[in-house]
């Protein structure tokens, strides 16, 4: 009997939980590949080449392979910069424009294996492996599609050549976390001694669909980077300015690595069919290569602050190059701004208000879906609404008055973004007054506002193409108003 009361027991429970369906999947959904990604967030960018030693942001292929000399290169300097910097990755131009291979390519002459480095006997590529390794780093690969030393670019035969170089990289060096395919296409060059100018048709002649299937092949968990992804989109400018509105989504058919693009790179599309979000790439210099006469400029550990907001604080990842000097190390004005932004980027969400903090919710889905999911910690919970209703507020009250001024926002992409509009605001001398509104949310929005005092904090989610699932709010009082 007492056997039989609690098997039925049991059996409602089941009945009563089963009722609560976990919301659907809408539209497009990330790949685990790009869900690892977006949990990537902020990763170096390291430009060097031949163009280090001659002063170049583009080298026009003829270069000497002895003038690639670094007298004291040390990619451990890179990784413990970039690891103390608080980045999870690297990624190098294992080939710039200039077609010169920092790896011993077998395909080519044009490479470290013909320098004076180390008698020929050096590997970029390989040392920063080791050294990513060591820092608990993902390494990441550029290769130029343009190949201005190559003879045989513009041929159908240089598709063959730049997937051989490819698989090399893909072969060589352990996990690859994403393969960057740059935009730049066609111009003047050396090409083998031609000295010419080849132009190519860039919707067709580099064939990509069959060079994305050597990736998939060879490093299935690799995102692929360009203008129209697969995977990873360019953000549509170069000065670290991730567009407010942002959706993952992107119909990448109509689209080709180096089209005219930008004005549509930064939102993406509302309706896109595809998941490819958003990587802001960006320079700590004005040029991608080092150049002594920019050691003045490198960016302030503040402007790095601005960049952070305008990139991992509108749904996008921050890929922040630090060019290597003609030691082949990152120069101490370049590592000095870098730590320092870590230790403001520190302050400046030192302690999360929002943890601990009583959650409630105008509406919820029900059990398991409650408002006390966006502060739990957990990312794989998350509260939401029932199917019909696609708006709904949240809010947060403190045990007294409290300063705020930052919120951090993350929807549950693992299901699709949804949120097209929303509010926050604060509960100030007994009325509520709006701090910020915006459109899109995503993996992540972080916001500021002027500092205010409040006891209550509510996140309105005024429009969204399906039930909104919000799986994180943080509240934060950085230093300053
Ligand atoms: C551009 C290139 O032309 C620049 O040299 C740099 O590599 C930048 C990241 O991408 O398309």
């Amino acid at each position: 009997m007492k056997k039989l009361s609690f098997s039925l027991l049991a059996l409602i429970s089941l009945v009563a939980c089963s009722q609560i369906k976990p919301p659907a999947p809408f539209g497009p959904v990330p790949s685990d590949r790009q869900l690892a990604w977006h949990e990537m967030e902020y990763y170096m960018f390291v430009h060097f080449t031949v163009n280090t030693f001659t002063g170049k942001e583009w080298g026009y292929g003829d270069e000497k392979e002895s003038v690639f000399n670094p007298s004291a290169m040390d990619c451990r300097q890179w990784a413990k910069v970039a690891h103390d910097a608080g980045m999870k990755g690297i990624i190098i131009t294992a080939k710039h424009h200039d077609g010169f291979c920092l790896w011993p390519s077998e395909f080519t002459e044009h490479s470290v294996k013909n320098s004076t480095w180390k008698d020929g006997k050096g590997d970029v590529v390989k040392e920063l492996r080791a050294a990513c390794d060591e820092y608990g780093l993902k390494l990441g690969v550029y290769l130029s599609p343009w190949d201005r030393n190559s003879k045989i670019y513009g041929t159908p035969e240089y598709l063959t050549y730049y997937r051989n170089q490819l698989k090399e990289l893909l072969t060589s060096y352990g996990n690859i976390f994403e393969v960057w395919f740059d935009g730049a296409n066609g111009g003047d060059g050396y090409y083998g001694g031609a000295r010419e100018t080849r132009k190519i048709d860039n919707k067709t002649y580099y064939d990509w669909s069959n060079t994305h299937k050597i990736v998939r092949e060879l490093q299935s968990h690799a995102v692929m980077f360009s203008d129209a992804g697969p995977d990873v989109r360019w953000v549509g400018n170069e000065n670290g300015m991730g567009s407010l509105t942002n959706w993952c989504l992107l119909k990448k058919d109509e689209m080709y690595p180096g089209g005219d693009f930008a004005s549509i790179l930064g939102a993406g599309h509302e309706d896109g069919n595809y998941w490819v979000p958003a990587e802001v790439d960006v320079s700590i210099r004005p040029g991608w290569f080092y150049h002594k006469s920019q050691d003045s400029l490198v960016r302030s550990p503040e402007n790095l602050l601005e960049l952070y907001y305008s990139s991992v604080g509108r749904n996008s990842n921050l890929l922040l190059n630090v060019p290597p000097d003609r030691q082949g190390l990152l120069h101490e004005n370049d590592v000095r701004s870098l730590l320092a932004f870590r230790e403001l980027l520190k302050k400046e969400f030192e302690k999360d208000l929002a943890k601990g903090s009583n959650v409630t919710s105008t509406v919820d889905r029900g059990k398991g879906y409650k408002a006390s999911n966006v502060n739990d910690g957990n990312p794989e919970t998350y509260w939401s609404t029932a199917d019909s209703q696609t708006s709904g507020d949240i809010i947060i009250s403190f045990a007294g008055e409290t300063e705020i001024n930052r919120v951090l926002v993350q929807e549950y992409i693992k299901l699709g973004q949804r949120v097209e509009r929303f509010e926050v605001s604060a509960f100030v001398n007994g009325q509520w007054t709006k701090v910020i509104d915006g459109t899109t949310i995503g993996h992540k929005i972080i916001r500021k506002f002027p500092l205010i005092r409040a006891t209550k904090i509510k996140v309105s989610i005024e429009k969204s193409k399906a039930c909104p699932l919000i799986s994180n709010i943080e509240l934060y009082r950085a230093p300053g108003n």
